[in-house]
């Protein structure tokens, strides 16, 4: 154990000098260096001709142990934070084509507010720049609209924000702040072309519910907004229910806003309330660094006030791997393992999906499904083979329907740690341990 320590210790303070120090120069790994790597990681490796040098190897990557959630009708997630309640869903808990209301991350910026006793009475209200603002029940929305279901990616914007260095401010969510439930509700478009939209109206801004953190009463926690464009897409609901069932009271009923592929945070929970507005709005969340990046990249770790960023709309691509936990011990001989996972791109469609299980060296093309619509995830699997026992990683990385793949690193750090997508890495390894390693 103290080997282990000491090596992650000197990778993380300087990992070229780890490498050249501990193990050797990676280019004749061999011998007495690669025999210590070993020892260190506790397996041998039979790829590590191909671990690029100054690489820290995944198993000592391990996320800051973080506690689980524990609260009925919940599963076991990665508890950020209690107050307010944030909490991340490992990537196996998320195999199931459709994300269960169980395995749902749950992110909130203030309280969670009080239940009501009768849902359908919840009250919503368009008003701003619309010939005739409106206050319907969600049973008046249900009877007034076409109600539509739809599985639909939502991802909180800091999803990946860990991969970030240096750290950035927010929760360290790794790649889990996902979820792709089947949304059922009414169409925002329909209900704003009811209102009337005026030719002035540009943005929207969303009111939800919760009380703020302080308990002062009237100020908000956040409160986005969008380009009407995106209000009028037709994957944008007022939903009311998940997965066949009524939405939960943790994810924002009576009635929320799905805003799909776009930041989590556009999609009020508790809503009770959209401005139409011919301005860009400027609730909490909004301007500065707030779901904003550089257009040219800033100096990592520099405080910056985000003037000149750009607002951060379609998610970038990414992929999760659901059928193996980082740190997974498969059985002595085991020579083909079938991978399984989800990729998505935002507003776009992923095109490839890839892994590779010797340190990027060789990519193997996964099968890749089509979304069960535009803004669900994509499930992949696929069979990859090992020439031996050992450890190994799978890197995995996915492919937009733009040509942008994950990249090897986080890129276009920014104060708030938005857009971190790099390709994930999760340790495995076959057989037995290394008798040397403890
Ligand atoms: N009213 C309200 N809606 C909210 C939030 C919030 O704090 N209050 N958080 C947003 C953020 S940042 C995200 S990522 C999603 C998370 O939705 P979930 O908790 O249902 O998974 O809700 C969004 N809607
Ligand atoms: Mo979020």
């Amino acid at each position: 154990m103290a080997q282990e320590r000491s090596a992650q210790e000197l990778y993380n303070d300087d990992p070229e000098r780890a490498d050249a120090e501990v193990f050797g120069r990676r280019g004749e790994l061999e011998g007495a260096s690669l025999q210590a790597m070993q020892a260190a990681v506790g397996a041998p490796i039979p790829a590590a001709a191909t671990l690029p040098p100054g690489t820290l190897p995944a198993i000592f990557d391990r996320p800051g142990a973080l506690p689980r959630l524990t609260m009925p009708g919940k599963a076991a997630l990665l508890l950020h934070d209690d107050r307010p309640l944030c909490a991340e869903t490992p990537e196996v808990l998320l195999d199931e084509p459709v994300t269960s209301a169980r395995a749902m991350f749950v992110r909130n910026n203030g309280g969670i507010p009080p239940e009501v006793a009768d849902p359908m009475a919840w009250r919503f209200a368009v008003e701003g720049e619309v010939q005739a603002p409106l206050s319907l029940t969600v049973g008046e929305l249900q009877t007034r609209f076409p109600v539509v279901t739809r599985q639909l990616q939502m991802e909180c914007g800091g999803n990946g924000r860990a991969f970030h260095q240096p750290t950035a401010r927010g929760n360290p969510w790794g790649n889990g702040a996902i979820s792709n439930g089947a949304w059922t509700g009414v169409r925002l478009r329909d209900v704003l072309l009811a209102a009337g939209l005026k030719p002035n109206a540009r943005f929207t801004g969303h009111y939800g519910a919760d009380p703020h953190l302080s308990g002062a009463p009237g100020q908000v926690s956040i409160a986005r907004g969008m380009r009407i464009e995106k209000a009028l897409d037709e994957d944008t609901l007022l939903a009311f229910a998940l997965n066949g069932a009524p939405l939960p009271h943790l994810h924002g009923a009576p009635l929320r806003l799905v805003v799909p592929g776009w930041p989590g945070s556009l999609s009020q929970k508790w809503l009770t309330r959209i401005w139409v507005r011919d301005v860009p709005h400027d609730g909490p969340g909004m301007g500065g660094t707030s779901y904003r990046v550089p257009r040219h990249a800033i100096l990592p770790g520099r405080p910056h006030d985000g003037q000149g960023f750009v607002e951060l709309e379609s998610m970038p691509v990414r992929s999760i791997l659901t059928s193996h936990a980082h740190g997974s011990h498969l059985p002595t001989g085991t020579r083909h393992v079938d991978l399984r996972g989800a990729a998505w791109a935002g507003d776009l469609a992923v095109q490839a999906q890839h892994v590779s299980l010797d340190f990027g060296a060789t990519w193997q093309k996964m099968a890749l499904f089509p979304a069960a619509n535009r803004h669900a995830w994509q499930r992949w699997q696929g069979r990859v083979t090992v020439p031996a026992d050992g450890y190994y990683e799978i890197w995995y990385r996915a492919t937009d329907s733009a040509g942008r793949m994950q990249p090897h690193q986080a890129a276009n750090w920014n104060p708030q740690g938005y857009g971190a997508n790099p390709i994930s890495r999760a340790a495995m390894f076959i057989g037995d341990a290394l008798a040397t390693a403890s």
